[in-house]
């Protein structure tokens, strides 16, 4: 096995000529094309502490992979920073310091980070708790909207660990779909981790980076408060406006400003007013649409004073009871056919996605269900047929249908799921005591 990453671990290459070159040259001096990064962390012992197993993905700051603390063999996820962003000392101290105030809070609603350091050859990385979880935004492509208490209860969680954050002075500034992690526990309940506190502070590669005089602008423009926008100082109320936007995506499976460039969201998140949430066709309590509205409101004064102000104005609409049985966020007045009601168990949380049939254009003689958080090699069952393959295809026949699910080790899951639509299910199985 290598030993240590003294290459850099990250190079780049052409992907015309296939040549690697040092990563202080953008483009290759023999074709001209742009280079692509090349993560060579694979198999590589880090600061003699972890070994690193396998690519997990590449994110805007860095590429994330799976690694193990070769003492005690435990899990962890190892995100390398790209070396534009590890060889600027202001960053990396600014980056540091709030990685570390948010990991020191401890919060279950914010991964662990265990450790930083920098490589032998100048790469910083940072180590985390392995999470094995759903991306919020891989389950918002799949479902397009959440039922209004499930929404309510990610929110929720998300603002617990702002409350904390920001009483410390930390502002997130980065807040999307993509750093937040749905984690299934063993007891069927599902916690909410955020991830890359500090890491936001590093500005960004290859997104919307502009410079002006109070600072470069970063985020995700459809995340993006107007203050972030117009490039002004930002506080927590900031990362409210966020979580606001979140909200609004997980209830409508839109935005509330919507334009094919980037530069344009920005244009109107300054100029224009959001798209009142009603106007998506959604069906949730009236006291709910005034919660994300009142959110994003481009004044900051105007939103939520705090993470635990808009808490409170939540709480109701909280699912109570993860096993008691919810309304769609879609009114049954626009799918007649479909029952009113659909049902989600602790451990078994079927998400309705009545848009997503007419979205992707397919046929709406057949339902997808995507079945997640399974083993490999997993046996789905419904109604005693085995299925093959993922998603599984089911004709549409609104009711009641039997799943099973048999994985070697562990316990055989058992759900009636109701089904009318495209649907995910969520099947946590618990692994048999040795
Ligand atoms: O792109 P996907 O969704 O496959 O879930 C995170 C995302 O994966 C994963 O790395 C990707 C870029 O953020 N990731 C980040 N932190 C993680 C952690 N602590 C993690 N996966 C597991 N544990």
């Amino acid at each position: 096995m290598a030993i240590l990453d003294r290459d850099g671990g990250e190079t780049f290459s052409c992907a015309l000529c296939g040549e690697e070159h040092p990563g202080f040259v953008k483009m290759c001096p023999t074709t001209g094309k742009k280079l692509r990064t090349v993560h060579k962390m694979l198999g590589k012992i880090v600061d003699d502490k972890y070994v690193v197993r396998r690519f997990i993905a590449e994110g805007g700051m860095g590429a994330v992979y799976e690694g193990a603390n070769r003492d005690i063999g435990r899990k962890v996820a190892i995100k390398f920073l790209h070396r534009s962003i590890s060889e600027n000392p202001q960053y990396l101290t600014q980056f540091e310091n709030e990685a570390r105030i948010a990991a020191s809070l401890g919060h279950r609603n914010i991964v662990d980070v265990l450790d930083m350091g920098v490589t032998a050859s100048g790469m910083f990385y940072l180590v985390m708790e392995f999470l094995q979880g759903d991306g919020l935004s891989d389950l918002l492509e799949k479902t397009v909207r959440l039922p209004y208490p499930w929404a309510a209860d990610i929110t929720i969680q998300i603002l617990e660990a702002l409350s904390e954050v920001h009483a410390v002075s930390v502002v997130h500034r980065d807040l999307k779909p993509e750093n937040v992690l749905l984690v299934h526990q063993r007891d069927g309940s599902m916690t909410v981790k955020i991830l890359d506190f500090g890491v936001s502070c590093l500005g960004r590669r290859g997104r919307l980076d502009r410079e002006s005089s109070t600072g470069t602008v970063i985020g995700t423009p459809l995340y993006m408060s107007a203050e972030q926008a117009m490039g002004l100082p930002i506080n927590h109320r900031s990362d409210l406006y966020s979580v606001g936007v979140m909200l609004y995506e997980m209830l409508s499976g839109s935005y509330p400003f919507v334009a094919e460039d980037p530069h344009e969201i920005l244009k109107k998140i300054v100029y224009e007013k959001p798209m009142p949430l009603g106007k998506h066709a959604v069906t949730v309590p009236p006291g709910l649409e005034a919660v994300v509205m009142w959110a994003i409101a481009r004044e900051q004064e105007e939103r939520f004073a705090d993470a635990d102000e808009f808490i409170d104005a939540l709480l109701p609409f909280r699912d109570p009871e993860p096993s008691g049985t919810v309304e769609p966020a879609v009114a049954a007045r626009e799918r007649p056919a479909a029952p009113a009601l659909i049902d989600i168990h602790d451990i078994a949380t079927p998400v309705t996605a009545p848009d997503a049939v007419t979205m992707d254009a397919r046929p709406a003689t057949s339902w997808q269900v995507d079945v997640q958080g399974i083993p490999a090699g997993s046996d789905v069952y419904v109604d005693d047929v085995l299925m093959p393959g993922r998603p599984i295809t089911l004709p549409c026949r609104p009711g009641e249908r039997a799943f099973r699910i048999e994985a070697e080790g562990h316990e055989t899951w058992e759900r009636i799921v109701d089904l009318h639509a495209d649907v995910v299910i969520f099947a946590d199985l618990r692994a048999k005591p040795r």
